[in-house]
């Protein structure tokens, strides 16, 4: 299940009814007053009281801005803001905190190595290989960086179930200079999970950076970025039941100190003259201006509540359940069609369908009014679909609070639904 499986001890088995009572919202769905079927989680995670708690008791208790005032609010606002971060550097097994910058998110975290590192190191006839499978967060980007700097972007490409295939990978290095290798760990539209143990080495062989976009990863699965062998990891709080508009930037110290800043003002300066400035150390280069103070606190309990529920493996070996059973009562659906790995693969808790005679949307709303939540459309990935011939699909993912029966509701809904399409 995880790159590095061997070396970690069996899960312990997770009890998501009892998980699911941290959950205020899972309580009662506004449609029908019985449970929310959440099954959304891959957009975004619902957070339990103990995030929520955190929070109020920032605003309440604990609040000022950090890093610079001497007052007892402000020294407390400060160590827990520092130490959240160190919650994210043992959380991903990082070597030290000054290589866990905050960000805003994924996307943020991808922008900010497209712009400093990107733009200060790559230029015509170099070569940045990403993936047929990015969310547009790791591709537009690059797509910026390479149309401003004269670098080529090149993609491994997906079979016809939106698998990665990296039969001819050297092909991608040839003619030019390979630079950086930048790959969604997990795919959020179709659950494939990228092979680092092949694509680092081959990425390492040409001299390459690694970087990985871990936002479907480090929520679900055991990430350690030393294991891993990678140079950039970016992820989102929010989809880790934390709170939105916080995230992080993990790189590798070296590759962090040699990047320039790529935004400018306070906190990310060590002086300033009116002719110039000269700049702060690591992290605080990276994080210019006030940051979200309440929510990157919020970010550290909900690693901690990861942690009190059992851990991430035990969170990924109920997932892995969960989508095995899943798979098996969507793919008896007559008509339906899974898109992306089969059940016995490594795969994330993603399951993406179209169904025939239906569009997602028609099909996302009519689930809604049970109280049963999947995304439809194209997941932010229109590339990947136009690859795979589709417009769209309807989405249905799990995490630590999904049931059994959030699962037998989204078949029975699915139903309901070719019914009143008349196709039952
Ligand atoms: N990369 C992947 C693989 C993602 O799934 C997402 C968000 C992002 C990057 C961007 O993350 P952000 O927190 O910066 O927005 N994915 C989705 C999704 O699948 N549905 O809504 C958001």
């Amino acid at each position: 299940m995880t790159d590095s499986a061997s070396t970690l001890p069996a899960p312990t088995q997770l009890d998501p009814l009892r998980i699911s009572e941290d959950f205020p919202i899972l309580a009662s769905g506004p449609n029908t007053g019985e449970r929310l079927a959440f099954l959304d989680s891959a957009a975004s995670a619902m957070k339990p009281r103990q995030v929520i708690d955190s929070i109020v008791a920032t605003y309440e208790g604990g609040y000022a801005n950090v890093h610079r005032g001497v007052y007892h609010h402000a020294a407390t606002a400060t160590r827990h803001f520092e130490g959240a971060r160190e919650k994210v550097r043992s959380f991903i097994n990082a070597t030290t905190p000054r290589e866990v910058i905050f960000t805003r998110g994924t996307t943020e975290a991808i922008n900010l190595v497209a712009n400093s590192w990107g733009r200060t190191n790559l230029g015509p006839g170099d070569i940045v290989v990403t993936t047929e499978l990015e969310h547009h967060s790791n591709l537009v980007p690059w797509q910026q960086v390479c149309a401003a700097t004269g670098a080529e972007l090149r993609f491994i490409p997906v079979d016809d179930t939106g698998v990665l295939v990296l039969d001819d990978l050297d092909a991608l290095a040839e003619g030019g200079t390979l630079k950086l290798v930048t790959v969604v760990h997990v795919s959020n539209s179709l659950g494939t999970h990228a092979p680092l143990d092949l694509i680092v080495p081959w990425a390492k062989s040409h001299g390459a950076l690694v970087m990985v976009d871990g936002a479907q990863s480090v929520p679900h699965r055991p990430v350690d970025v030393q294991a891993l062998g990678i140079d950039f990891l970016a992820f989102s709080a929010h989809k880790l039941m934390g709170p939105s508009g916080v995230g992080a930037l993990w790189g590798r110290e070296e590759l962090l100190a040699a990047m320039p800043p790529w935004q400018f003002g306070g906190e990310m300066i060590r002086r300033v003259e009116y002719s110039g400035a000269t700049f702060n150390d690591l992290p605080w280069k990276f994080e210019a201006g006030t940051p979200a103070i309440a929510e990157v606190i919020g970010f550290g309990a909900a690693l901690d509540y990861i942690e009190s529920i059992g851990g991430i493996a035990a969170i990924a070996a109920h997932e892995q359940a969960m989508t095995a059973y899943g798979y098996e009562l969507l793919a008896a659906i007559p008509g339906l069609h899974l898109l992306g790995p089969g059940p016995g693969e490594d795969r994330g808790g993603v399951l993406s369908f179209t169904m025939d005679g239906t569009h997602p949307h028609d099909v996302a709303t009519l689930l809604d009014a049970r109280d049963v939540n999947i995304r439809a459309g194209h997941h932010c990935t229109q590339p990947l679909m136009k690859r795979l011939g589709v417009h769209a699909t309807a989405r249905a993912s799990v995490y630590a609070y999904t049931t059994r029966e959030d699962l037998d509701r989204l078949a029975d809904g699915l139903g309901e639904v070719r019914r009143v399409f008349g196709l039952a």
